[in-house]
């Protein structure tokens, strides 16, 4: 397949900043992907540009990728690769995602299939998963403007992705709502913002849905500025049946993860190993966690993905495909789990209409697969 035309759009993300469309027109088919960005960035993740300095570099791409026959994604996504330099600042991870998963659109248009099955034949997976939820019900830290120093609070599904899971979820949501202090509003992820007595008391209103979900939290320890006392906030957490912990510290501090998994909880990397199989390396190296963050923007390419999860599976560690804080109305990271074999699925509550484009996608998935 022979690109003929790229274009860069700047359009806005759901905080109202600019990101950009990317749009590849091939043997007559127009494909799109639209990249979200993430307000706490891991500073080890691939490097992102500015669309203008993206559009200045584009002529010249173009002009080099029209004489390239490509036959797959992973030969796309090779070239891209190659091309896009160290940590992806010659191109821009955002560009280069953006081409990637526009490609493999085009891909599965002309295949007359859906993403997530073109990506599954491509890749030779042929099992299928229902995802569990992470859900952010309360929000703090840098998404939100209240005096929580914690970024998420959660509630984990015991069960899969289905409709019946849907009516729980917006039970819980309601119920929740009526309950807590002085609402502010909602944070940039659709969570509830409030200011409260301390960071643990979040935990106590999530503890009455204990019997249906398990508690988890992403600390984002890598955006917490003040000193705190982190030994007795884990001690704290335990008792209130926190299970799973994202980031609970810096993001170099792989030895102060391994202490944690080892008291039993459910350790989660994401600025830690930022989609990145090098820094996943060293995670298993030092047995540092359970489950990895999936976010694709945070390498550039599907096929770098794919890698990352498929060495994630080869060390009987989880999953957990994510949004990002800044979204927009695309779905494609629902397409890369189903086809990837997400454990999770972190996108939000259904509240606000960058999430929802992604629970209806998992909805029409799920309805297509007759689950
Ligand atoms: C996170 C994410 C998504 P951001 O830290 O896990 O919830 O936030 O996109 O701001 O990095
Ligand atoms: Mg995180």
């Amino acid at each position: 397949m022979k690109i003929e035309e790229i274009k860069v759009n700047k359009i806005l993300d759901s905080r109202g900043e600019s990101t950009i469309e990317v749009e590849i027109e091939s043997e007559g088919f127009k494909e799109k992907a639209s990249i979200p960005s993430g307000k706490s960035v891991g500073s080890h993740e691939a490097i992102c540009l500015d669309c203008d300095k993206i559009e200045k570099n584009l002529p010249e791409f173009l002009k080099e990728i029209k004489n390239f026959d490509f036959s797959t994604s992973q030969e796309f996504d090779n070239f891209l690769i190659e091309r896009a330099g160290n940590n992806k600042e010659k191109l821009g991870a955002n560009f280069v995602l953006g081409l990637s998963i526009a490609f493999a659109r085009l891909l599965a248009k002309l295949n007359k299939e859906e993403l997530f099955v073109y990506l599954k034949r491509e890749y030779e997976s042929d099992k299928f998963s229902v995802p569990k939820l992470v859900i952010n019900i309360i929000g703090g830290g840098v998404h939100s403007f209240n005096n929580l120093d914690f970024q998420e609070y959660w509630l984990v599904t015991k069960e899969g992705f289905s409709e019946k899971l849907i009516a729980d979820v917006l039970n819980v949501i309601n119920n929740i709502e009526k309950k807590l202090p002085k609402p502010l509003g909602r944070n940039d992820e659709g969570a509830f913002c409030t200011n409260f007595s301390d960071n643990y008391e979040p935990f106590i209103y999530l503890n009455q849905f204990k019997e249906n979900f398990e508690l988890g939290a992403d600390i984002a320890a890598n955006q917490i500025k003040k000193e705190l006392n982190w030994k007795e906030i884990y001690t704290n957490l335990k008792r209130l049946n926190v299970l799973y912990l994202e980031d609970p510290y810096k993001e170099d501090e792989f030895e102060k993860f391994t202490e944690l998994k080892k008291e039993g909880f459910k350790v989660i990397g994401d600025d830690l190993t930022v989609t990145n199989i090098e820094r996943l390396k060293i995670a298993i190296e030092k047995d540092s966690v359970n489950g990895v963050i999936v976010k694709p923007n945070q390498i550039g390419t599907i096929k770098e993905t794919f890698e990352f999860v498929k060495l994630a599976k080869e060390n009987n560690l989880f999953t957990i495909f994510s949004h990002r804080s800044g979204e927009t109305n695309d779905n494609w990271i629902i397409d890369l789990g189903i086809a990837f074999e997400a454990d999770y699925f972190k996108i939000g509550v259904p509240l606000q209409g960058e999430r929802v484009a992604k629970w209806n996608r998992l909805i029409e998935i799920f309805k297509r697969l007759n689950f």
